[in-house]
């Protein structure tokens, strides 16, 4: 049986953190040997925010580097910049014309960073699903590992899948979610009622880096914000804790309740210094990894080259099948 197709991606913008490896990059390490999979820097995506052109171009890099660091097999899997194959913009235009104003109006990504960046609402801002959708369907992807936060975005991706299929007959495979049950959410650790997030971060302190030191690791958590109670318990009015049970359970594997027994008779020191070591040895092999692998610059830019050709080929084919079916000439 042929494997099934995985695609997700991670914008190069900014440094990525705790959230970004228990959401995402650590889920995709553990799929690589029973699916195609295929792990994108999403750089367009990221030009829909100001950015500095030397920044994000070696964001990029540094984000290809901790894909491999983070344990992506380079030849088992495909990672690449998104720019390289410009099969996804071409078929976020044809998408476009497959979307509707009211649908991408309600997408709360949208409504959020156009609050945030009120003075450059940019039509790429708003169609940011669209080329999110293009991603997916370009592969023919069947599952999609990503934090909560891209719940919407799969809907629409998959709405926008069907419709086609309807009007022209089976073209794309409708892609499903994949949201890990552990590490979906991990949240800013000093206000632990908002997402940790890279774009959106108040203080050093709300995030934890992938390439943090462990005396920064350890002493980040130390900083957590919590509560009076004293008690680790897994609680809706208890966010800091409930945030730190989280991660410590998606490092850990092991389960809120096991979590909770454990610590039963710890105060919060103690189980912050846990959470602080056991993400500080978590993080650490793909620290020193990643300082390896950024001296061996030909190593990099072959992987760039090579796997951005393996993408091509794949979208390529998409392609060609999509222009057919909506009326496109075809090659001569
Ligand atoms: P940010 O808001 O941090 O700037 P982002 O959500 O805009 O980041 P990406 O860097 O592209 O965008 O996110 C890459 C992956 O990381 C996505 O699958 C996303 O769901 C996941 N992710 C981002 N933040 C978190 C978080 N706090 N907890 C769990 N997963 C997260
Ligand atoms: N929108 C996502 C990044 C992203 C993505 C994708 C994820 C762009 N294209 C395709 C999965 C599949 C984000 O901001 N986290």
């Amino acid at each position: 049986m042929t494997k099934q197709t995985i695609f997700s991606g991670m914008q190069p913008s900014g440094k990525p953190h705790l959230g970004n490896y228990l959401g995402a990059i650590k889920n995709w390490a553990s799929l690589q040997d029973e699916y195609n999979c295929i792990y994108c820097i999403v750089d367009l995506h990221s030009l829909t925010v100001r950015q500095n052109s030397a920044e994000l171009r070696q964001n990029a890099r540094n984000l290809l580097t901790l894909y491999i660091a983070a344990g992506l097999d380079a030849e088992k899997n495909i990672v690449y910049y998104q720019s390289h194959v410009p099969g996804h913009a071409q078929l976020a235009w044809i998408l476009n014309c497959y979307t509707y104003m009211g649908e991408l109006n309600r997408m709360t990504q949208f409504k959020e960073k156009s609050s945030k960046h009120a003075e450059n609402i940019n039509a790429g801002l708003f169609t940011y699903p669209v080329l999110m959708a293009a991603d997916i369907l370009l592969y023919q992807a069947g599952l999609v590992p990503v934090g909560d936060d891209q719940k919407q975005h799969l809907e629409i991706c998959r709405d926008i899948a069907v419709r086609f299929n309807n009007i022209y007959g089976d073209t794309f495979t409708v892609p499903e979610a994949y949201i890990g049950k552990a590490g979906a959410r991990i949240m800013s650790l000093q206000e632990p009622e908002k997402k940790m997030s890279k774009s959106d971060a108040g203080t050093e302190n709300d995030l934890i880096y992938l390439l943090d030191e462990p005396k920064a690791v350890i002493s980040k958590i130390k900083k957590a914000v919590t509560d009076s109670e004293n008690q680790v318990r897994f609680a809706p009015e208890k966010p800091g804790i409930a945030n730190l049970i989280n991660i410590y359970c998606a490092v850990t594997k092991k389960t809120v309740p096991e979590t909770e027994k454990e610590f039963e008779n710890s105060g919060y020191g103690a189980f912050k210094t846990a959470v602080g070591e056991c993400v500080a040895a978590e993080l650490e092999p793909v620290r020193r990894r990643y300082e390896e692998l950024t001296k061996d610059k030909a190593y990099i830019d072959s992987v760039i080259k090579n796997n951005a050709a393996r993408a091509n080929e794949l979208a390529e084919r998409t392609l060609k099948k999509v222009s057919k079916k909506v009326g496109l000439p075809l090659e001569i």
